[in-house]
């Protein structure tokens, strides 16, 4: 016997021991320690029924065993009736025996939860119109459990605000992720179709976790082999993962695909064997993905090909692709990421100025794919100005996951607050009140169809997303998309409690962290305004100095303007005018010096050096002043990590301490370089309470970095 019990606990010490890697993401159901807690819930979940048998349906059993035996250590027994926890679509008999009401709103993908009293018998039911809404449901459901939310009132009803709820892999077919902090690209075409990562299944669990119900499989600087009958077969490979998960599988079309795969002698959108090319490419296409999503393509952007190779405009080469796309439901993600070099106009206004004629010129089934702000997921921008502008015209939502400007994968930066600042922006193009997020979920536009993209940040690392607090950008995305009114600090407080703790203490340091760590990244990279700083191209780490390029719209002296007189960019009525494409509202916000947010002074405004702030402090010293607190930000979040060495498991601590501390040493290295730089302009001393710069400015100035991740070699 007791050789016996030697030989189980053996064979369970692995499980004991096992480390915290991160792999589980939010998804992590350990066992609730208080054991009230645990017959509380149990008294609500006597028994499970689960009506049908589907694929889907076999997630949803899979996934709250899994759930309920790691959380309750139990699982409620089968049963097929009307007891305990019950689970079936809402035209099911036995719900329809229940006579739910639900509201008129409920979408094809929204689920209801609640608990009700039939015969005498008090029921916990999900249900919804879809088995995708009720797997749903089933990972809300669990995390009431695993936020430790009561079950005994529970009267929930909730419907996506967003319809397309999209990641962008920025991933190529070699492997590398363009823009990737975490590893390879998830996708090993290679082994596929034969071989089925159980990451596929995993990273498809964890979407439909948040509501993510699509997703694009390739980089938008595309290459066209993937549309090719040997890619074809592993991209549905893949689509048969993610199928029974609610996720559709999206490509990127690179617009020359009709020559180089296609052989023909051009791309010109017009011309109709190329319009025949792509109908034959799409018809093949479903054969293999019955459910295909569609196309996202970037067009005449940054070197890609697209319409205007051909003097066609954006809509003419976005209309041929949604033509074959139609007939099949498909759908056209038509990137406004445009800018050209030779445009001799400030970048920030070239997308607005190439799109807006084209209004009402897309086909219904084209949305238009907008950046969050005019220039490139700079670590704050003002938002984009097509956002309410194009009124015929379906816009939808890019926000970038992946940390490409804002401290990659060493940097603890929480993005909800960032991407819920532009979504709560009011645009003033439909009145007061269109903010941009009411212009995406078609609140006041009317438009149908609409979506929203995260560029993902997702790789083959153990945990996912490189740095440990980088799963919560994933997580708030989707949460987002979900449902855009949440708060950053909501959601934030969610993923702690899946992730690390449901201490209440542990929960609000965390909260806390997340919360201000957007704000921290600003301050120590472009306080005040400033953008496109970075190094080049690898955009790793601090180059104010980077200039004389092949391309001035990719240096950083075409953004910060720094001179004798000042800094920033003079975009109000005197300078480029890109004022002049927001609301009047906007416009006189902008120009004003008085009025504008500070946020957003050096995007508009060149300000002299010794112009006083608000504060009383000038240009200069509120330039200092800044960058020295968002370094002691970084401080203060290692000092508050250190307290909770105790709370957290001592793998996750250790990595997000030694992380921290990297974080630490760039923001130091970012505040000193560039208050020496800016300093050769204002030529005006550091303020005597911060301390001087380690090193000198030609130091910095010879770091390089020739093998800063996530580039591609040609960039
Ligand atoms: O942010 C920039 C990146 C490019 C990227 C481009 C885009 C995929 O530096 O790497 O290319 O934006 O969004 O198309």
């Amino acid at each position: 016997m007791t050789r016996f019990l030697s030989l189980i606990l053996y064979l369970l010490l692995p499980f004991a021991l096992r480390a915290e890697d991160g792999y589980r993401l939010w998804l992590r159901y350990d066992k609730i320690p208080d054991t009230r807690l645990v017959n509380q819930y149990k008294k609500e979940l006597t028994t499970l029924s689960i009506q049908g048998q589907s694929p889907t349906l076999t997630i949803i059993r899979d996934e709250l065993n899994r759930g309920l035996s790691g959380l309750l250590g139990y699982v409620p027994k089968p049963a097929t009736g009307l007891t305990g926890l019950v689970i079936a679509t809402i035209n099911s008999p036995l719900i329809q025996s229940l006579n739910i009401t639900t509201d008129p709103t409920l979408d094809e993908e929204g689920y209801v939860i609640r608990n009700i009293t039939h015969s005498g018998k008090r029921l916990l039911v999900i249900t919804a119109k879809t088995e995708v809404g009720l797997l749903y449901g089933t990972f809300h459901f669990l995390r009431l459990i695993q936020t430790r939310q009561s079950l005994q009132q529970i009267n929930i009803q909730s419907s996506p605000k967003i319809k397309v709820r999209i990641l962008n892999h920025w991933d190529n077919l070699d492997g590398t992720v363009e823009r990737g902090y975490a590893g390879f690209s998830l996708w090993n075409w290679h082994k596929l179709p034969g071989y089925i990562d159980d990451r596929y299944i995993d990273y498809a669990r964890a979407n439909a976790s948040l509501g993510i119900n699509a997703t694009v499989l390739t980089n938008v600087n595309a290459n066209a082999l993937v549309l090719t009958p040997a890619y074809l077969k592993k991209v549905a490979a893949l689509a048969d993962v993610f199928r029974p998960y609610g996720i559709k599988v999206f490509l990127t079309a690179r617009f020359s695909a009709p020559i180089e795969i296609g052989k023909l002698p051009t791309a010109d959108p017009l011309q109709e064997d190329v319009k025949q090319w792509w109908k034959d490419k799409v018809t093949e296409i479903y054969k293999y993905v019955p459910d295909f999503g569609g196309f996202v393509v970037k067009a005449n952007s940054e070197g890609q090909p697209g319409p205007q190779n051909y003097k066609r405009t954006h809509a003419e080469g976005a209309n041929v692709l949604a033509d074959a796309l139609a007939p099949y439901k498909g759908i056209v993600m038509w990137r406004a990421f445009v800018y050209d070099d030779n445009v001799p106009d400030d970048r920030v206004k070239q997308a607005y100025a190439e799109f807006m004629p084209l209004d009402g010129a897309f086909r219904e089934n084209v949305i238009v794919q907008v950046k969050n702000g005019p220039l490139d997921f700079q670590p704050r921008e003002p938002f984009h100005p097509l956002f309410g502008a194009l009124k015929k015209t379906p816009l939808m939502m890019e926000f970038q996951i992946t940390q490409e400007y804002l401290g990659q994968s060493t940097s603890l930066v929480y993005l909800a607050n960032l991407f819920k600042e532009v979504l709560d922006t009011d645009t003033y193009q439909y009145g007061k009140g269109s903010t941009v997020a009411n212009v995406l979920d078609g609140s006041v536009t009317q438009q149908s169809l609409t979506a929203m993209a995260g560029v993902t940040n997702i790789g083959t690392d153990r945990n996912w997303c490189g740095h440990p607090f980088a799963q919560a950008n994933w997580y708030a995305f989707g949460r987002l998309a979900w449902n855009h009114t949440l708060t950053p600090k909501q959601i934030a407080e969610e993923w702690t409690r899946m992730t690390f703790s449901n201490d209440q203490n542990t929960v609000e340091r965390i909260t806390t962290m997340l919360d201000q760590s957007w704000e921290t990244c600003v301050n120590y990279m472009t306080p005040l305004g400033l953008h496109h700083i970075m190094g080049w191209s690898h955009h790793y780490g601090p180059a104010p100095w980077i200039k004389d390029k092949h391309r001035a719209d990719w240096t950083s002296v075409y953004y910060h303007k720094a001179d004798s007189v000042g800094l920033g960019f003079n975009r109000t009525a005197s300078g480029s005018n890109a004022i002049e494409q927001y609301a009047p509202e906007w416009q006189t916000v902008f120009s004003s010096r008085q009025q504008i947010p500070e946020k957003y002074l050096l995007w508009f405004h060149h300000v002299g050096w010794n112009e006083k702030l608000a504060n009383g402090k000038t240009l200069w010293e509120e330039l200092c002043y800044r960058y020295y607190a968002g370094a002691s930000q970084v401080k203060q979040m290692q000092l508050d990590w250190e307290k909770l060495k105790s709370a957290i498991d001592a793998e996750r601590h250790r990595h997000v301490q030694q992380l921290l501390a990297i974080q630490y040493q760039e923001a130091t290295w970012w505040r000193n370089t560039c208050v020496l730089y800016f300093q050769t302009f204002s030529k005006q001393p550091i303020p005597a309470s911060l301390p001087a710069p380690e090193k000198s400015l030609d130091y910095y100035i010879s770091l390089e970095f020739p093998y800063a991740p996530g580039i591609k070699p040609q960039w």
